[in-house]
């Protein structure tokens, strides 16, 4: 096994890739910003390595940096985590070529993945249904014109290279199909450096289902079931949870034989997603993602496998600890990511000192966190403080134990969207597990979070006054020490 891995990446996930490096013997590396000196993921480490200021551009995406650290101390492998450098197939050259292992997928399927168009063609002719859309990319206004036409409206035009739903736009009608083509090829230069664009039927109230697969350098492939991620808000999900619940035991079979087929047809080796929109009972594959995702918590509860020692072992050369027959659903799991946002305000980013934390345990609950309190989220980064995952026998009972779970976590200091996962968790249409990627919007949730978001200010004012008292006895025990000290030198 690696005798040292270095963690090119923060907060939560440096964290959890550390835990099973703790677990397996493996010696940690982390390498952090001017922004990080204090984070948790930084202690946690055996070592850690200052990589530079602030911007993520200097630091956490500076190659340079980051493969000084790696050679200045020795490690054998480096795991990305998500976001940063964890789908750059450039970084995966260089590792190569410097004798790192990457533990991620080759530069060639990243590459592929990263081609929307290719990725597509490539799934289509191996017989997994895509959305019915161009084959190649928009050529000239005609062509969008004609393909349009022939797709049908409403249709959606996306970026080849885009991602996170940057580069992409719905159109109602044909007089919009031009000016749109021309708008998004413009958006996808200047954010992705190239501008192909293609089109596809626009589905209007799918469902995002996605498989986590496995797959080793020894041809075994397995997948660990589903999760739905539909909660989401301009592209950032909120909410995951697994399985999904639309999912029947055909339906399971049918995609994750379609999911197993996709990792085989791109060479996939490591943990991978396989995206797909449901739409009406059918399904359609919509991407591939090529790293360990921020959701992989809830497949780890219901199946009891450790995704990153998986990943961990196939970088290594290993075989996957199982075969597809040994992987079973244990119950329902449900993830809230708890971001320092305000929910009343746009979810606007609310960064600061974290002045008092307590975050929830007991039965079923799992927290993968990098704060603490005192601990001060920097303006840099996301803004995510935890990831609230929890575990019950049926779904209801998992609702049930996700409304404790929030009603028990404390977080004074930053508004956080806490008040807005309660308003979820208590709605109707969620509990009936009636989902699109527009329900946030459909069930206008931001107004139940209004009234809950008092409720959890009030509970906040107490504990603020409480902080107060407790703030002044510990200034006065440590003034009563240092005089005690003083009197004693
Ligand atoms: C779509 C779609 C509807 N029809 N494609 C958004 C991000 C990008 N990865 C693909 N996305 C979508 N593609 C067609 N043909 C709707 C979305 C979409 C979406 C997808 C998954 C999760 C949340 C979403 C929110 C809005 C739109």
């Amino acid at each position: 096994m690696f005798s040292k891995i270095l963690v090119a990446n923060r907060g939560e996930i440096a964290i959890r890739v550390m835990r099973a490096c703790r677990e397996l013997g493996i010696s940690t590396v982390a390498v952090y910003s001017e922004a990080d000196k204090n984070a948790l993921f930084v202690k946690y480490a055996d070592e850690a390595y200052f990589i530079g200021p602030p911007q993520s551009s200097q630091s956490y995406l500076n190659m340079d940096n980051i493969f000084n650290a790696i050679h200045e101390s020795g490690s054998e492998a480096v795991h990305p985590g998500y976001g940063f450098l964890s789908e750059n197939a450039d970084f995966v050259k260089r590792c190569k070529s410097d004798g790192i292992v990457f533990i991620g997928p080759s530069e060639k399927t990243i590459r592929g993945a990263g081609s929307k168009i290719e990725a597509r063609k490539t799934m289509q002719k191996a017989g997994i249904p895509v959305i019915p859309g161009t084959e190649e990319g928009i050529k000239n206004v005609e062509h969008a014109i004609s393909a349009a036409e022939e797709i049908g409206y409403p249709v959606i035009v996306k970026s080849s290279a885009g991602g996170g739903g940057i580069g992409m736009k719905v159109v109602k009608e044909a007089t919009e199909i031009e000016q749109t083509i021309e708008s998004t090829q413009s958006v996808a230069r200047s954010v992705f450096g190239d501008e192909t664009v293609f089109i596809e039927k626009y589905l209007e109230e799918p469902r995002h289902i996605e498989f986590q697969i496995l797959a080793d350098s020894h041809d075994n492939i397995v997948h660990l079931c589903d999760r739905e991620c539909s909660i989401q808000r301009r592209h950032q999900k909120l909410i995951e949870e697994a399985p999904s619940p639309a999912m029947t035991l055909e339906l399971r079979e049918r995609m994750g034989a379609s999911a197993i087929k996709a990792a085989k047809v791109i060479d996939y080796v490591n943990s991978g997603t396989i995206e797909f929109l449901y739409s009406k009972g059918d399904y359609y594959f919509l991407e591939v993602n090529t790293r360990l995702q921020v959701e992989h918590p809830i497949t780890e509860v219901i199946t009891g496998v450790d995704l990153v020692k998986e990943q961990i072992n196939i970088a290594y050369g290993g075989e996957i600890s199982m075969k597809q027959r040994d992987v079973h659903i244990n119950g329902w799991a449900i993830e809230c990511r708890i971001n320092a946002e305000d929910p009343l305000n746009e979810f606007t980013p609310s960064p600061g000192k974290i002045r008092r934390y307590r975050s929830p345990g007991g039965p079923g609950v799992r927290v993968d966190s990098g704060v603490y309190a005192g601990y001060t989220i920097s303006p840099y980064y996301d803004s995510l403080v935890s990831k609230l995952s929890v575990w019950a026998p049926n779904r209801m009972e998992a609702i049930s134990r996700m409304k404790r779970a929030l009603y028990e976590y404390i977080i004074v200091g930053v508004k956080t969207n806490i008040p807005f996962h309660k308003a979820v968790m208590n709605n109707r249409a969620f509990q009936n597990g009636n989902l699109t990627t527009h329900f946030i919007d459909d069930h206008h949730i931001l107004k139940e979070v209004e009234k809950l978001a008092y409720d959890e200010k009030s509970k906040d004012g107490s504990l603020a006054a409480a902080l107060e008292t407790d703030n002044k006895k510990i200034a006065a025990v440590t003034a009563a020490v240092g005089a005690y000290l003083n009197q004693r030198r």
